[in-house]
């Protein structure tokens, strides 16, 4: 008598959770409060020029400028208003100068300036 013995293999299947790793996601806010100056953009329109002329009665000024980016305009001699009348009393003819150009009621007017050595 043959007594056929089948050991039935017990397929135990380890459920192998792993454990999840715990992804620490950093956000990554886009906000840099204090970081780059970006307000390099106000030293930008500064034009350098030579005064030619100051027209006191008239309230303006002649100057040989260089190129405006501001108003892409290439380097050329132009007479401007003065924004402010003290800003004649500040140069006079020959003096070099760094100047800021705004277009006010249609005039092109310096708006700031100053006496550059
Ligand atoms: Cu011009």
């Amino acid at each position: 008598m043959k007594t056929m013995l089948r050991s039935t293999a017990l397929v135990v299947l380890l459920g192998l959770t792993v454990p999840g790793a715990v992804l620490a996601q950093t956000d990554h806010d886009s906000h840099h409060p204090a970081g780059s100056a970006a307000t390099a953009e106000a030293a930008a329109k500064y034009a350098e020029g030579t005064v030619k002329k100051v027209d006191k009665a008239a309230g303006k000024l002649t100057i040989a400028h260089g190129p405006l980016e501001t108003l892409a305009m290439p380097a050329m001699t132009m007479v401007f208003r003065a924004a402010d009348p003290a800003m004649l009393e500040q140069v006079k003819a020959g003096d070099k100068i760094r100047f800021t150009v705004d277009k006010i009621g249609g005039a092109l007017t310096v708006t700031a300036l100053e006496v550059t050595p």
